[in-house]
């Protein structure tokens, strides 16, 4: 308990928190359970390569989002690649800034142009009333990003990319778990890509899935993934490794079944850091419309610096000396991030805005609600003080 400012830990007090507290924590579920599929790989000596864990999983996820196809990858950036390999992709592909770098990397590490565009206030999502003045006639794909599990404006989107003739692809990393409406993300668009970190709400240590619907796609991409081959052990063509593990997706099983525990662990939190964060000074808890499902694994409450007296950073600093390991997801966003901000500066006042504000707290079924109000805390000790924090950093 914080009495003074001179017990915070960046100014030479005791850390509130003698583990560090992280935002993505795993959620490895029953470990008993993940031995023992573990044990049942190593017995058959059957370890990739489409091995029936693989199978299972990919069946799962499949089933999760109502999507008819998984193909499941050893990371979700190289999903994104094969998804862009597999349809074809030249040229620029358009998309949003406020997202993790990969969204974007992914696409110039194929030689892609990334352009970024704007974003609604509302969501952080793609703006899409901004894409089409970004249309060129090199452009042939879009990419929706569903930022923190929130739907990206799917519709307005799928409108776009067909009047334009472009392939509509979502980088649904954050999306398990989530929904547009009574729909999973997963099956809009040519394809999704989800992630399976170790820090997403499902994870296989690294993993990632590629979901579509399309059945074509599928087999192209589960070709791609898989070097080019084809049914016959020749290749097609050029494709690369993007297989998951057994292990890894034995991992995921286990993560996947833990699924409605973690959603119900991270909700309860949100619920908590809502009720102790929003209204005070300058903070202002990112809130999940109702009408779709969230994972609630991204608690992100959006600083107004004018307002609170400490800026987004002085807080992160403060929490971060005190071991509270909170993220700033996304900033600076990919625009601000080379090789972009050199090759393709931009204007994009609304990211900007947006994302110099937000803040990740800590959540996830090891984190007690105990530990959420002393986070919360900490946070309203902090910008009580802020005059005289100010003062010590000046
Ligand atoms: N698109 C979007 C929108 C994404 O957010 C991501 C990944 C991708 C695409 C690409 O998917 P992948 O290729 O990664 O499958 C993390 C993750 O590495 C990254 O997967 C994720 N997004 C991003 C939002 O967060 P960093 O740079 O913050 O650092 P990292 O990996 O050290 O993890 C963050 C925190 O999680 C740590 O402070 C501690 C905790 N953690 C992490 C690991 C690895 C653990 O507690 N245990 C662990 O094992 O990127």
């Amino acid at each position: 308990m914080k009495t003074s400012v001179d017990d915070l830990a960046l100014f030479g007090g005791p850390m509130a928190f003698e583990k560090t507290l992280v935002v993505g924590k795993p959620s490895t579920g029953d470990r008993a359970k993940f031995y023992e599929r573990l044990e049942v790989a190593l017995d058959s000596g059957r370890l990739t390569s489409g091995g029936p864990l693989v199978k299972e999983f990919e069946a799962r996820i499949a089933d999760h989002t109502g999507a008819k196809h998984c193909v499941a990858t050893c990371n979700g950036t190289i999903a994104l690649e094969v998804m862009a390999r597999a349809a074809g992709l030249t040229g620029e592909v358009i998309m949003p800034s406020m997202t993790y770098v990969a969204t974007a990397h992914a696409m110039r590490y194929l030689g892609l142009t990334p352009v970024f565009c704007d974003l609604d206030p509302a969501t952080g999502c793609i703006d899409p009333e901004q894409v089409e003045r970004l249309i060129t006639d090199r452009t042939t794909g879009l990419v929706g990003v569903h930022l923190w599990g929130q739907p990206a404006a799917i519709q307005e989107l799928e409108k776009i990319a067909e009047l334009h003739n472009l392939t509509l692809f979502f980088d649904a990393a954050h999306g398990i778990g989530c929904s547009f409406g009574s729909q999973p993300l997963g099956g809009f668009g040519k394809a999704e890509m989800f992630s399976f970190h170790a820090a997403k709400v499902v994870t296989t240590f690294e993993g990632g899935g590629i979901v579509t619907n399309d059945d074509d796609f599928a087999q192209l991409a589960r070709y791609t993934h898989n070097f080019g081959w084809g049914e016959e052990h020749v290749t097609e063509f050029a494709g690369t490794n993007a297989k998951m593990s057994e292990a890894s997706a034995a991992m995921g099983l286990t993560s996947l079944d833990a699924l409605p525990a973690t959603i119900a662990a991270n909700r309860a939190h949100y619920e908590q850091y809502a009720a102790l964060l929003d209204g005070l000074p300058g903070l202002e808890m990112h809130r999940y419309d109702e009408e779709n499902r969230n994972s609630y694994q991204y608690n992100v409450v959006k600083v107004d610096e004018e307002e609170c007296g400490l800026s987004r950073d002085t807080i992160l600093d403060l929490l971060r000396a005190d071991n509270v390991l909170a993220q700033r997801y996304f900033s600076p966003c990919v625009h601000e991030c080379e090789p972009y901000r050199t090759e393709r500066p931009v204007s994009l006042p609304a990211t900007d805005a947006f994302s110099r504000r937000v803040l990740t707290l800590p959540t996830g079924p090891s984190v007690t609600s105990e530990q959420v109000r002393e986070v919360s805390a900490l946070v309203a000790f902090a910008i009580e003080h802020a005059p005289e924090i100010r003062k010590r950093l000046a």
